[in-house]
């Protein structure tokens, strides 16, 4: 104790005297050397080590993900949660009362128009000539157009084919400009959360040859906004539900039928997809919670000054395979 004390009262270079002439000092002294020599060696070492086990670690949880993942563990952005389409998985499970019973359908004679072969052949290559001037148009003039040619290309896209004929769509046309705004500022906000971290480089790379960004200005522009929902499940008059089986598929024939009639008019329309926007869309437009947006077209004449990259189509050989 004395010394210590001792110690504490001693200039620093007395001190070293102490130790050099002191034993326990000596002991002292020695000790710390050893310690200061085995952090220096071992340091590394254990620095090495936690590197190779954090490594290990990193390689095998990559590993696991991607035996787990039919596509090696890539994501995908473009899957659109809300459209996760588990209908049919939980139909069996989820509460309320399903359809039973169907009443009969007679059958009744097909009629149809058959034509001669040349005329066949005429046909098809007038209408490949009508489809092939369709291109995706993002500049859209604001000039009316009639609310009839509307409802009918909408009748047409309701011609459809359907899972046991559910006819699982809703078509909603937008000509409000407030509610066409409204839509824009849902849409903007999420798109632009999109390119800039949910869509990644790639893609966005992948799209600048196409020129599109967040900024949706054809929102406000196009005279009317179709949105098309697919029904998840349907609900009868009586409350119970009715499953919609291959909705998803059945939906997206009815926007092509939809796309091919409002080129047939001489209409334009971007087909746009907008990821992660469904859930505000649905609850601004007020629909019920079986209906998810599908697709959202605007739809007009063309813009007097529009303009379309100078894209090329597959060639025939490249896309049909005779067996
Ligand atoms: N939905 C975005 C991004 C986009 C995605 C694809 I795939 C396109 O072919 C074009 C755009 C948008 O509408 O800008």
């Amino acid at each position: 104790m004395k010394q210590e004390a001792d110690e504490r009262n001693w200039p620093a270079a007395d001190r070293s005297i102490s130790i050099a002439t002191n034993p326990s000092a000596r002991k002292t002294g020695v000790n710390t050397v050893v310690v200061i020599l085995a952090m220096a060696i071992f340091t590394p070492v254990l620095v090495l080590l936690l590197c190779l086990v954090l490594g290990y670690m990193a390689v095998r949880s990559r590993r696991t993900k991607t035996a787990g993942d039919p596509r090696g563990g890539q994501s995908r952005p473009w899957v659109d949660e809300d459209l996760q389409d588990d209908s049919e998985a939980k139909t069996k499970d989820e509460e309320g009362e399903w359809q039973g019973k169907h009443e009969d359908i007679p059958h009744v004679p097909y009629l149809s128009e058959r034509h001669p072969e040349e005329e066949m052949l005429s046909r098809a290559q007038r209408f490949y000539t009508l489809m092939n001037q369709r291109r995706t148009m993002r500049f859209i003039s604001p000039e009316p157009v009639p609310r009839e040619v509307i409802d009918n290309v909408i009748h047409t896209a309701g011609t459809a084919p359907s899972g046991a004929h559910t006819e699982p769509w809703t078509f909603v046309v937008v000509s409000d400009p407030d509610v066409k705004h409204r839509i824009r500022l849902i849409v903007e906000e999420e798109e632009e959360i999109n390119y800039r971290q949910r869509m990644g480089d790639k893609w966005v790379k992948d799209l600048a040859n196409l020129r599109t960004n967040w900024i949706k200005e054809y929102l406000d522009v196009a005279p009317y906004l179709i949105l098309i929902f697919k029904q998840t499940y349907g609900i009868l008059p009586d409350n119970k539900k009715r499953v919609h089986y291959y909705n998803e598929i059945s939906v997206s024939i009815a926007c092509g039928i939809l796309l091919a009639a409002l080129q047939n008019v001489g209409l334009v329309t971007v087909t746009s997809t907008p990821l992660n926007c469904g859930p505000k869309l649905r609850l601004l437009l007020k629909r019920p919670v079986n209906e998810k947006l599908l697709m959202l077209l605007p739809v007009g004449y063309p813009a007097k000054d529009a303009t379309v990259p100078d894209l090329k189509r597959k060639p025939l050989h490249d896309i049909l395979v005779h067996i």
